[in-house]
């Protein structure tokens, strides 16, 4: 039985070489790609979280276990996506501007490409402008995330950009992250919200299909 523990605990003391191994174990051993992402890497990586809030951890670790977590999603990546023929439709995702936390996007972008969708990773720190471009270049939905209650704001910065540039009805907006809610996307306009990757994938059906 793969050790989900092993794996959470891989990821909390940064060890990118242990999680390849630990990850590629688990596979071997039939568990799927979903719970070695949910139960082992997002454990370990939550875990951090708490220590790095507590002022257990600094910066520096937190940086490494990203980077080993980053090692094991990128085995599993090719694994959850699945081949879809024809797209369900374009999502330009980003980090709003001054946030430079790209996990957790990276993880949506990644199930919004398993579902069919064309996937525009914008990449982190993605200013209103650049957002505004993207509906230019043809994105049905934006999706933003932001993990800082600092750079939340930029949100409603960027739905305020897209109105100014006529494109608001034009557009589907979903936003994410560990600090948004439903509460806050119904206050700033955008037009969904999901708590996690999984369920952001869902949720991009439901506004391509509204
Ligand atoms: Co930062 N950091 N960090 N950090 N960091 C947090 C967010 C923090 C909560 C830690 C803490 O204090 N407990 C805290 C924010 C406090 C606050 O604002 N209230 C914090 C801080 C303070 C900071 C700095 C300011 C620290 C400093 O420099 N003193 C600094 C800011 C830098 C900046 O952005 N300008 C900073 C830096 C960093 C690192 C660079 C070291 C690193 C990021 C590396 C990287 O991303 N490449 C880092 C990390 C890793 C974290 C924690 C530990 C983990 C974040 C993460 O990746 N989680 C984090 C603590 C925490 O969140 N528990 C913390 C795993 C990931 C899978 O979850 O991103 O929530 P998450 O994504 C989920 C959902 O939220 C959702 O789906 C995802 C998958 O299920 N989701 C969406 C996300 N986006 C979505 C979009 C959607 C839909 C769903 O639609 C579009």
């Amino acid at each position: 039985m793969a050790d989900m523990l092993a794996i959470s605990t891989a990821v909390k003391e940064g060890r990118r070489k242990i999680v390849e191994q630990l990850v590629n174990e688990a596979l071997a051993e039939g568990e799927k790609p979903e719970d070695i992402l949910n139960k082992g890497l997002i454990v370990g990586m939550n875990e951090l979280g708490e220590q790095f809030k507590n002022g257990e951890v600094y910066v520096p670790e937190v940086l490494v276990a990203a980077r080993a977590m980053k090692k094991g999603t990128e085995i599993l990546k090719p694994l959850l996506l699945q081949a879809n023929v024809q797209s369900l439709g374009t999502v330009a995702i980003g980090t709003v501007e001054g946030d430079l936390h790209d996990i957790g996007k990276n993880l949506v972008g990644m199930m919004l490409e398993g579902t069919g969708f064309t996937v525009v990773d914008l990449g982190e720190n993605v200013s209103p402008d650049a957002f505004v471009q993207a509906v230019r270049d043809g994105a049905q939905i934006i999706g933003m995330s932001a993990l800082l209650t600092t750079t939340m704001p930029m949100m409603a910065v960027t739905i305020k950009a897209l109105e100014d540039a006529g494109l608001r009805d034009k557009v589907k907006v979903m936003i994410g992250g560990a600090p948004i809610t439903q509460e806050y996307a119904d206050q700033i306009g955008a037009d969904g919200y999901s708590a996690d990757a999984a369920s952001a994938a869902e949720l991009a059906k439901r506004l391509i299909a509204a």
